[in-house]
């Protein structure tokens, strides 16, 4: 596995010297930020990002994300041309030597938490998700701020949307991937580069809104459209593990062969649909980091793995979840569970 760690750009307060610092750390997972979804990204700026990171030591062969846009997934008129659009950055991320591309499929809101600093009794804070006070948010009606959130939707814009993907329903997403990944598959084998849908986080639908990528029969549905290796995962633990019913270990030892890239990250579950984000280790929270990670060995996975979610420790601010200290501790962690379980094998 190749060790690598998130990096928002120019903006982002951690360096790229410092990312280098932790040990055997091999790249960062990275985007073109100042492009609206939808729009095609020039050569320069990808040019420009993958030799800054080859500057400082770090190879950029993951791209998170190349955002789809809503169009596409609800299947506006425009949905072609977009999805032509989203092939063209395919191709020009290959070129550039991008090797994975992790996206996601989730209408309208990313991943959504309803506490941005959760305090731990440990003096740490952390992401947590309470979903009584999520569905309080309404979000027609109410002004919401949540990480993952496009604070760039008027109230109308965010009701058109709502009631088209009501509308449409899980099978009308279904109908909208399946025109996705049958036009961008066959692109991105070609240009060497293996697409790694990320799951939609929380697991499940949310304000009315219809969510797929949640569960193995879901995941077996999703890898069976187009059923390549190119059409893969990103395995993120923290997603799929919010739902307890999700069996991960048996998940990862399952798509080994089809997840190019691991957000290893742990939760612990409090109580129904209730959650906050803790260090990265088995014993800190409700997942079996250690097992999934022996799971995906056994079932010899060989793509990237990223420590995600951090808490916010030894004063540290920053972007939530996006801070240096607890994902580098994470990401030693996930160094020496790996070491231990290849050199047991
Ligand atoms: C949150 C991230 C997600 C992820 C996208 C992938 O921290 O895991 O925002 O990048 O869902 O498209």
């Amino acid at each position: 596995m190749k060790l690598t760690f998130r990096w928002y750009g120019d903006s982002d307060p951690i360096s790229l010297e410092r990312i280098k610092q932790i040990p055997t750390m091999t790249g960062i997972v990275s985007a073109i930020y100042d492009v609206k979804p939808g729009m095609v990204w020039s050569n320069e700026s990808i040019l420009a990002l993958k030799e800054k990171a080859e500057n400082a030591g770090l190879e950029f062969e993951v791209v998170e994300s190349v955002p789809v846009p809503e169009e596409i997934k609800y299947g506006g008129e425009n949905a072609p041309q977009l999805i032509e659009n989203y092939c063209e950055n395919v191709r020009r991320l290959g070129k550039a030597g991008v090797k994975c591309i992790c996206y996601n499929f989730m209408p309208v809101f990313d991943w959504l938490r309803s506490e941005l600093e959760h305090k731990n009794l440990d003096g740490s804070n952390s992401l947590a998700y309470n979903e009584e006070t999520v569905l309080s948010m309404n979000p027609e009606t109410s002004s919401l701020s949540l990480p993952g959130w496009d604070e760039s939707y008027s109230k109308d814009e965010l009701k058109r949307l709502i009631s088209i993907y009501k509308e449409i329903g899980e099978e009308g997403l279904w109908k909208n991937i399946e025109v996705f990944l049958r036009a961008v598959i066959p692109v991105a084998r070609e240009a060497g580069v293996n697409m790694a849908i990320h799951p939609d986080d929380p697991p499940w639908g949310i304000f009315g809104l219809p969510r797929i990528i949640t569960n193995e029969k879901n995941l077996d549905r999703f890898l069976n459209i187009v059923n390549e290796k190119e059409n893969g995962l990103t395995f993120c633990t923290g997603s799929l593990g919010a739902d307890v019913n999700n069996d991960l270990v048996k998940m990862a030892g399952k798509y080994a062969d089809r997840i190019h890239f691991v957000h290893l990250r742990n939760i612990k579950i409090t109580g129904e649909r209730e959650f906050h984000e803790v260090g990265h280790p088995t014993e800190c929270g409700s997942i079996d980091m250690f097992g999934i990670a022996k799971a995906l060995v056994d079932g010899g996975f060989d793509g990237y793995v990223r420590p995600d979610h951090g808490r916010m420790i030894w004063g540290e601010s920053g972007k939530y979840g996006y801070g240096l200290y607890d994902r580098a501790l994470g990401a030693t962690y996930l160094a020496g569970l790996f070491e231990a379980i290849e050199k047991s094998r």
